[in-house]
């Protein structure tokens, strides 16, 4: 027998039960609207993009003729229509897609994504949709085939940067950032068009493993377009990996508006995120695109970016601009080398692992696989640094990756007590194998 009250419950628990229902119908129907059920990027395929954490951007076009900023520059730095002939005198003639493969792979990358196109409209491969294209410029090669041809050749995920926004296309309403007076209706149907002719041409010719958008902040694009060319490009390849800045909204948080497989802070680390994927996209110099002279970051810069990237469960895609000529500087090709150098020694502290369970910070950040935690130490700030504890964890063994025993402390209420040596055993980051008696990866996020 039921109580009034009881039967009163069962009536607000039912009554509860059918607004889920209808709440998940409505979100359920919001959702067909915007991608058709079964198309999104698998997990076990965004898993394995995540696992790589290292890949390389290049920035690469005629604007490397000035140095400026590609795009940008166009209409302010580079008048207009400076711009916009630089592609007749381009010619790239030590371009080697191989040295760059190389270059990428040297430095412990996993997947290499050129700008096939930038803002600026210049195509890098022979497409048929404009005739604004390297075929028009005196190299006439394809540096995308090129280059993907080079990247299967030696074993490393191709990818490809496109931007939804062409401030050189007549049929794009902006022409420039810097000028809204030159904005015209256009005839943004047409563009897309001619979008999706382009993506067509690079994923059947070259099969990229992700395509990197852009653009996507300009009025113009809309979530619609983003929904159409996402499913667009699922119907061409099922497993392309597509980032947030196809669809709308912010590069660095998935809102109603995000259309995409994962975040992409740009010039600056993503923070620890366990649930979304993400990439942050960073310079090794200040410019994109190649600028002569322009400051290059220390080892200890790029190796501490790329550790506090993992350390925050995130990918590093590390920009480098080619010359004009077609070379990457040697001093760069010399800069990745070395982080390539401290991959080999300590890259199973980074590839294939999980960031956290701390979080990153000035002196030291953390990944983690299995049972196994990797502190990464930056600094000897102090002889016996003190970790947040780790609840319900016992700590079995700590020695450095490749190296010597480490002692500690751990006791249950305090903090755990680290014994480091006089001297780290390595100058830019130092990695503590810390061996528990539970999973790492299960750990909750300790601030
Ligand atoms: O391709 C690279 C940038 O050109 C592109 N995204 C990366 C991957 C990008 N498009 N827009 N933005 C970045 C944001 C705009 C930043 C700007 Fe600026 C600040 C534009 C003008 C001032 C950066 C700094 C570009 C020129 C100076």
């Amino acid at each position: 027998m039921l109580t009034a009250r009881q039967h009163g419950n069962n009536k607000r628990t039912l009554a509860m039960a059918g607004l889920a229902v209808v709440l998940s119908m409505i979100f359920y129907s919001v959702q067909a609207q915007q991608l058709a059920p079964g198309i999104k990027t698998s997990k076990a395929v965004i898993d394995g993009f995540m696992d790589k954490r290292f890949g390389m951007f290049i920035h690469f076009g005629p604007v490397s003729l000035r140095g400026t900023e590609i795009g940008w520059s166009r209409g302010s730095e580079v008048a207009t229509e400076e711009y916009d002939n630089l592609y007749k005198e381009f010619n790239p003639v030590l371009f080697n897609a191989d040295a760059w493969v190389k270059a990428a792979k040297d430095a412990g990358m996993k997947y290499v994504t050129i700008t096939a196109k930038h803002h600026d409209g210049f195509c890098e491969w022979p497409t048929a949709a404009s005739d604004y294209n390297i075929m028009h410029t005196p190299f006439k090669k394809d540096i995308v085939g090129e280059l993907a041809a080079a990247c299967k050749k030696q074993g490393i995920a191709f990818c490809i940067y496109f931007t939804v926004l062409d401030w050189h296309d007549a049929d794009y309403p902006v022409h420039s950032p810097h000028d809204s007076t030159k904005n015209v209706p256009g005839n943004m149907p047409r563009f897309v068009g001619t979008i999706k002719k382009e993506l067509k041409e690079l994923i059947t010719q070259y099969k990229p493993y992700m395509l990197w958008f852009d653009g996507n902040w300009e009025k113009p694009w809309t979530k619609e377009y983003a929904v159409d060319v996402y499913q667009y490009i699922k119907s061409l390849d099922k497993n392309v990996i597509i980032n947030n800045r196809l669809g709308k909204g912010e590069h660095i948080a998935f809102s109603s508006e995000s259309v995409g497989d994962y975040l992409t802070p740009e010039q600056k680390v993503g923070a620890l995120n366990m649930d979304d994927p993400w990439e942050s996209c960073i310079t090794i110099c200040n410019q994109w695109a190649w600028k002569p002279n322009d400051e290059m970051k220390s080892l200890k810069q790029c190796l501490q970016t790329l550790v506090k990237t993992a350390g925050g469960n995130g990918n590093l895609l590390f920009n480098v601009g080619p010359m004009m000529d077609g070379r990457m500087e040697a001093r760069q090709v010399n800069r990745l080398k070395e982080m390539g150098g401290w991959l080999k020694k300590y890259g199973a502290s980074i590839y294939g692992t999980k960031g956290g369970p701390y979080y990153p910070n000035e002196t030291y950040a953390a990944t983690r696989k299995g049972n196994i935690i990797y502190l990464h130490i930056f600094e000897r700030k102090a002889a016996t640094p003190e970790l947040p504890l780790l609840p319900g964890i016992k700590i079995i063994k700590a020695h450095f990756l490749n190296g010597p025993a480490v002692t500690f402390k751990q006791e249950t209420a305090s903090p755990i007590i680290i014994d480091l040596p006089k001297e780290l055993p390595d100058a830019v980051s130092s990695v503590i194998v810390l061996e528990l008696d539970k999973n790492a990866e299960q750990i909750p996020v300790i601030k």
